[in-house]
């Protein structure tokens, strides 16, 4: 994903029609569109397709399973046209080492969930963070997942995996955080859904949060 704009739409919309209008009207303004289960459970596999004439898509399945499946379920989504594929790190080193090297030799991405932005991940998630980072550190993940809501674990995440790894930052605007904090924090891209999907003006508000990046990088 080539690093521009640093915004990532979070696309969570389930109408086939208005995810491509948006996607076509804050095409110039993300690096990347996030999808998820939402769209794709509402439209299907092919929106993957459809939507990377926009931009790269990253498909956020938190795929969390064995590595055989892990791998499995990482070949369909590069298949039907992703770049990116969000993997949970809980199920630790083997389950995500196979989806890395599936995705090395297709020259893809695996980005791992560290810990999530809302606040039941506190309740477990929290804990296995910085092992989850060491490990994506190790296994060369492309990246990993660190919430905008706490930028003080952002700037902690960064300091365990380096400069190698990306971290993109879920967590602005809907939930309470802040795009130019999480990216002082440590953050190279920002994730971005309700503020962007759900305004009258997607682009409008989409080019708002790439101007407040740019006045802190
Ligand atoms: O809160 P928003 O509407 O800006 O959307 C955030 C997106 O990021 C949404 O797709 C959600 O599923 C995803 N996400 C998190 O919010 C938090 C995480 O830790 C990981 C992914």
């Amino acid at each position: 994903m080539e690093k521009n704009t640093r915004l990532i739409l979070a696309l969570d919309v389930t109408d086939r029609d208005e995810a491509i209008q948006i996607s076509e009207k804050v095409a110039g303004y993300v690096d990347a569109i996030k999808i998820g289960y939402p769209l794709v459970l509402a439209t299907g596999m092919d929106i993957i397709g459809q939507l990377s004439k926009y931009a790269p898509i990253i498909a956020d399945f938190k795929v969390a399973d064995i590595p055989n499946t892990n791998r499995l379920i990482c070949e369909q989504v590069f298949k039907a046209g992703a770049d990116g594929v969000i993997l949970q790190g809980f199920t630790g080193h083997d389950s995500l080492e196979a989806a890395v090297k599936l995705a090395k030799e297709q020259k893809k991405d695996i980005y791992v969930v560290t810990e999530m932005s809302h606040p039941g991940a506190l309740d477990f998630m929290q804990q296995a963070g910085e092992g989850i980072a060491k490990m994506a550190a190790d296994a060369k993940a492309s990246g990993v997942i660190a919430p905008a809501t706490r930028p003080e674990r952002v700037t902690e995440i960064r300091k365990i995996i380096g400069s190698e790894l990306s971290i993109i930052s879920p967590g602005v605007g809907a939930q309470g955080g802040s795009a130019s904090d999480v990216i002082k924090a440590g953050a190279d891209w920002v994730i971005v859904g309700r503020s962007i999907y759900q305004s009258n003006e997607p682009e409008m508000a989409a080019k708002k949060i790439v101007d407040e990046i740019k006045e802190v990088i």
